[in-house]
């Protein structure tokens, strides 16, 4: 017998529940925004294992699931990550980011001040690996690298939202130093890094909108 497909088991909902629940879920996903202060309010650790294995049921090239999750509540740890990346934000900001890039951030208020990366309770660095080890130590070609990690990047963050917390998809660049202060392997590339928590009491939020549907689709009937 040929066990390597098995029946898929699907769920199907009334066409009623399908859009209740998809309404639901956009409005839920609608409400999410990228929050930057941060309360020191603790998290519970079980509920960032359960944002990491929603992330983690993504799809990857191949099935590689070519990402890893390295989790930081350690307040030496978050000192250092914070002033290593202040000081390449810093460079960023004052010598390296071109006009152009400046005024398209000026909406956010962002500058190279983190404060979040200690203040947040917990900090989750997504690491890409653009190859995988056998258990012989050899190389194994991973596939899609990118964008399998944007989705299970994506999927952590709708994670969060549903769950309560908020998050920021920081990437001090370059980010080199991540791989130095948390001594991953070669293979691991920094990708994101998410302080996440509690909004800070007053916490406040850029007044930005998104795109609606007609803007960002386009219909072939
Ligand atoms: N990485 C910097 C700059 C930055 C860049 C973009 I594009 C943003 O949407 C937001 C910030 C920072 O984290 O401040």
């Amino acid at each position: 017998m040929n066990d390597r497909f098995i029946p898929y088991e699907h769920v199907f909902l009334e066409e009623s529940e399908m859009e209740a629940r998809a309404l639901d879920f956009r409005d839920l996903m609608r409400g999410r925004r990228t929050v930057r202060e941060y309360s020191s309010k603790p998290v519970p650790r079980r509920l960032i294992e359960l944002a990491i294995e929603t992330a983690a049921s993504a799809p990857s090239g191949a099935n590689r699931q070519p990402w890893k999750f390295v989790v930081i509540s350690d307040p030496e740890l978050k000192r250092r990550i914070r002033v290593a990346a202040e000081a390449e934000e810093r460079q960023s900001y004052e010598e390296r980011m071109p006009d152009e890039w400046l005024e398209a951030l000026a909406p956010l208020g962002t500058g190279w001040r983190k404060p979040y990366l200690e203040t947040a309770p917990w900090l989750v660095v997504v690491f890409s690996e653009s190859y995988g080890r056998d258990e012989s130590g050899g190389r194994i070609k991973n596939y899609y690298v990118q964008e399998s990690v944007g989705i299970a990047c994506g999927l952590f963050i709708a994670a969060l939202r549903n769950m309560g917390l908020v998050t920021v998809t920081h990437t001090p660049s370059p980010m080199g130093f991540l791989s130095e202060i948390l001594e991953r392997p070669r293979n691991e590339r920094p990708y994101i890094l998410f302080p996440v928590g509690f909004p800070a009491e007053g916490a406040r939020v850029p007044n930005l909108g998104k795109k609606d549907l007609a803007e960002v689709s386009v219909w072939k009937l």
